[in-house]
This record gives structure tokens, C-alpha cells and sequence, in this order.
């Protein structure tokens, strides 16, 4: 079922003519990045890079690109034809999320036929892009799987973080200590006065990419969730140098640790984020010195252009509208709530905004919706606004939301409510700096918004409208409509 390796993903996308090769010279000095977003605008194909600029010889010669930057592409990775449609996936997404296959250990595979250590390394010799004009150095981990270990419960954790290339064998990552499950390792690792022990995979099956960006929930070991998707276990191979396990066919793993200590911190940033806005300052951030790296022979680097504005959708963004519905409708589904027909993730919003189709079972249901999702942890960098439409809006249709939204809603008698001051993004450009201090907060803060555009309830059903809450649409009786229909052409109007 599953893809085994990142080169036989490539070729499924090949077959179906979603991959280009470019085979002229580029620069990773910023114009990779410039081509792949001009691609994305462009609604193109995943990109292989086989001509880097300095790189066309010596370890790595190749970088991947945008394999999931498309609905089409996403839905190939998962095992459905191209248009397969919102509702399917996230259904599928959500039924996944929670099979479970645990993996197998095998001795060893090919992602050790090189192994680099010592003075050896140098992260350097990958293709590695500066992706945007405004970054602080080059990105080595913006596709990259991060694997953790629990100290506590042994668990390994695979979440998908970005960190940027320090010196040759080093490497500031964002880590946010109240924030993902890394982050919690993190803390744990250092209560016991040690480095977390951490490992990097760049390259392999595309549902890897895909779960670790997604927030499962803490303590789910995302491997065990892989080898469901996949319908058979992920084939592990144990690192060098730290205890952890990685998949045997993948690219490169870069494996190392992360010290507490700040004066082992680096500086990181700017970024260009997923919000679409480059970030502020470099900061000094907890960083990776780099233990060991092991590699197939003759690997392909793989990375991902961040960042989505109107018209061009990162691969983050296209991930998130389908994962993030699932994840919120299986917490909805979870907290016992009645009547959800769709939820619907607009991609140019990451999941930030997230609309929910119900059919309204009482008057408090939405509230119970925002609050539901609020609630959660996988809300931490996303549902900040949540709009809760009825039967009769399509809620991936944002004519009939707007319309919903416009004619529905009367934010003073309680259709708008705002929640200050509950944790969330601390990336997020439109809230205040001192909100995004995760020193001092330990994340961010966020003042979240439901739009509440069902029908109020307080308004008694009237029998001249039909014992309805709302009066009728301008819509024409369908008696009307249908003697229209018939008469169509006697009106001269069958060019229309
Ligand atoms: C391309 C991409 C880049 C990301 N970069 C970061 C990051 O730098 N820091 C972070 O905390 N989360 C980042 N995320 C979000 C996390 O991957 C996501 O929250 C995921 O749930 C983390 O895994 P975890 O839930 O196991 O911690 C990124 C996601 C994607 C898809
Ligand atoms: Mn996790």
C-alpha cells in the first residue's frame, strides 16, 4: 500500500506527469526558492533539482521539492485518484489517525550505506537553499521528520520543525518548550541535566511528511500511525549514536543533540513562516550539534518552500486543509457533539480559520463547537477563528459563507464572541510582541473569534414563514422554477 521510499514516490508523481526535472543550473542562493514559489503560483508540478549551482558533484546532487504541494498530490500520496473531494479525504484522514501498526527493527538498510562522522560533517554539502532574500541563513529542516524519545515513557515522537544551518555541524531549531511534543521531551531531557537526543529524516515515504506536521494527539507515537496509513509496518533501522530509530530506506538522517544550555544556543531566523510573513529578528534558539550522518549513496536532499499568500499554497497549507479538518472533526466527533455534516479547512488560511457544517441540534451548539476545539492541544497554532455554518451553507463555498456570514450573524446579541488571552501561536504577526514571548508565557497568546452564522434560536419560528426562524429567500417557488424550466426556450433565452 504504502510508498517504501521517497524514490518510488517520486516516480508515482513522474507517471502521472506531476514531477519536472530541471536540469538547468540553478542557485541555491535564493533562486530555487524564487522558482518553486513562481511554480506554486502557477498551480505547477513537484520540482527535482538536478543541476545546483557548486553541487554537481560530491555527496548530494539532488533537491526535492513541493511533492505535496498540491489537493492532487496529497490525495496520490494517500492512495486516491487526483480529485478525489474534501469530504473523502478527511474522512480517510480521520479514520487513519487513529490505526495503529507498530513498526519492525531490521539490522540495517540503506540509509547506511554512507555514514559521516567527526570532522567529516559538514551540512554544507547538501544542496541546501537560502529559500528567501530576507532569511537568516539556510534551511535545512523544512521537510525534515524530527524523531525524539520520551524519556519518561520510552515513546518516540516524529514532529516536523524547522531549523536552519548553524556552523557545519550545527543547527538552531525553533523549539518552543510549552509548545509541541518535542518541546515537552525537551523539558523532560533537561530535569535530567542531559541533552535530548535527536534525529532528523530528510526524504522518505510521503505519509511520513505528512503525520509529522500534523498534531496527533501527546504520547501517540506517530510511527505506529504511519504503519496504518501505510497498511504495514514502517521498517526501522537503529541510529549511530543516539537511541532512537529511523526508516531504513530513508535519504539522510542527521543525528545529534540538543542541550538546555543557553550558552550552546545559536541564532535563528528570519523565516519566511507559514503565515506568509517573514519573522522578525534572529533569535537565539536551542540548538542541534550534529553527532553523526548517515546517507544512501547518491541522496536526494529534500526541502519544502514555506510560506503561503494568496495565490500560491505551501505544501504546509495543502497538508493542513485536510489534516486539520480531520483533527477537529474527530475532536468534535470526541467530545460528543451532534450533528457535524463537514468541516472544511480554507488551504489560504492554513487551518487558522476553520469552518464547521452543522445541522443545529440547540442554540448554545456552536459555542460548544469553539469551545471544544479551543480546548485542545492540536489548537495551539491554529482554529483562532471559527465560523459554524448550517445545512444549507457549503461550507468549502465562500460566496455562501460570506453570504451566511453577512445575513446571519448579529455579533452583538452573542454571534461574535471573542475568548482573550487563551494560549496559541506565538508566530502570529497581528498580535502584539509581548504576546509572543514564549520565554516569559511559555507560548503564545491568542484572542480567538467564533463566528456564530447559524440561525439564533431566540427567534420564534413564525407560522407565515413557513414555521421557520428566518423569513424565505428570494429563491422562486419551485413550482415557478419548474414551469420556467419548460418554457425556457419559448422565451429566446436557450443561449443562456
Ligand atoms: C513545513 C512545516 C514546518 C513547520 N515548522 C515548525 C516549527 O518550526 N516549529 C514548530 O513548533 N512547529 C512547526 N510546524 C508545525 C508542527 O510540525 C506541527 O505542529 C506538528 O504537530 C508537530 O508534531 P508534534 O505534534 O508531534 O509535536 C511545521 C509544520 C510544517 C508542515
Ligand atoms: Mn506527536
Amino acid at each position: 500500500m504504502g510508498f517504501l521510499d521517497m524514490r518510488q514516490w517520486l516516480a508515482q508523481l513522474e507517471q502521472h506527469g506531476e514531477l519536472r526535472r530541471i536540469k538547468a543550473e540553478v542557485d541555491w542562493d535564493r533562486e530555487i526558492g524564487a522558482v518553486t514559489r513562481r511554480v506554486l503560483e502557477k498551480k505547477g508540478p513537484a520540482l527535482l533539482f538536478e543541476n545546483v549551482k557548486g553541487y554537481s558533484g560530491g555527496r548530494c546532487t539532488k533537491l526535492f521539492a513541493s511533492g505535496l504541494g498540491s489537493r492532487g498530490r496529497l490525495a496520490l500520496a494517500l492512495g486516491f485518484p487526483h480529485d478525489a473531494g474534501n469530504r473523502e479525504l478527511v474522512q480517510h484522514v480521520m479514520k487513519m489517525n487513529r490505526a495503529t501498526v507498530p513498526p519492525v527493527i531490521v539490522d540495517s538498510g540503506p540509509v547506511k550505506e554512507v555514514i559521516v562522522r567527526g570532522d567529516a560533517i559538514d551540512q554544507t554539502e547538501f544542496p541546501v537553499p537560502k529559500w528567501h532574500y530576507l532569511e537568516g541563513g539556510r534551511y535545512i529542516h523544512t521537510f525534515s521528520s524530527i524523531v525524539t524519545r520520551d524519556p519518561e515513557t520510552g515513546i518516540m515522537n516524529v514532529g516536523m520543525y524547522r531549523g536552519m544551518i548553524g556552523r557545519k555541524d550545527t543547527a538552531p531549531f525553533l523549539l518552543v518548550k510549552g509548545g509541541q511534543h518535542w518541546g515537552a521531551h525537551f523539558v523532560k531531557w533537561a530535569a535530567r541535566g542531559k541533552p535530548m537526543p535527536v534525529a532528523c529524516v530528510i526524504g522518505w515515504d510521503p505519509v511520513m511528511s505528512f503525520l509529522s506536521g500534523s498534531p496527533l494527539p501527546a504520547g501517540v507515537c506517530e510511527y505506529d500511525v504511519m504503519g496504518g496509513y501505510r497498511g504495514e509496518p514502517a521498517r526501522l533501522v537503529r541510529c549511530e549514536t543516539v537511541d532512537l530509530e529511523v526508516p531504513a530506506g530513508a535519504e539522510i538522517v542527521i543525528e545529534g543533540f540538543i542541550s538546555d544550555d543557553p550558552a550552546s544556543y545559536e541564532s535563528e531566523g528570519p523565516f519566511g513562516e507559514y503565515t506568509g510573513y517573514v519573522s522578525d529578528l534572529p533569535t537565539p534558539r536551542p540548538t542541534m550539534k550534529i553527532s553523526c550522518i548517515t546517507h544512501r549513496r547518491d541522496p536526494i536532499f529534500c526541502g519544502s518552500l514555506e510560506g503561503t499568500l494568496p495565490g500560491s499554497y505551501s505544501e504546509n497549507s495543502v497538508m493542513s486543509s485536510v489534516q486539520r479538518a480531520a483533527i477537529a472533526w474527530n475532536i468534535l466527533s470526541g467530545a460528543g457533539i451532534p450533528g457535524i455534516l463537514d468541516v472544511y479547512a480554507p488551504p489560504i488560511t492554513n487551518g487558522v480559520n476553520i469552518r464547521i457544517q452543522i445541522k443545529k441540534h440547540y442554540q448554545g451548539q456552536p459555542k460548544q463547537i469553539a469551545a471544544a476545539l479551543w480546548g485542545n492541544s492540536a489548537a495551539q497554532y491554529r482554529y483562532k477563528h471559527v465560523i459554524v455554518v448550517e445545512e444549507d451553507i457549503d461550507p468549502s463555498d465562500d460566496e455562501q459563507v460570506e453570504w451566511a456570514y453577512a445575513h446571519r450573524v448579529n455579533a452583538g446579541e452573542g454571534g461574535v464572541v471573542i475568548f482573550p488571552g487563551i494560549f496559541g501561536s506565538p508566530i502570529d504577526p497581528s498580535t502584539p510582541l509581548e504576546d509572543r514571548n514564549v520565554e516569559q508565557l511559555g507560548t503564545g497568546l491568542w484572542n480567538r473569534m467564533l463566528i456564530d452564522a447559524t440561525r439564533s434560536w431566540k427567534h420564534p419560528r413564525q407560522a407565515r414563514w413557513n414555521n421557520e426562524r428566518f423569513p424565505p429567500t428570494v429563491k422562486p417557488h419551485d413550482d415557478d422554477t419548474a414551469r420556467v424550466e419548460t418554457r425556457w426556450a419559448e422565451y429566446g433565452l436557450d443561449d443562456l
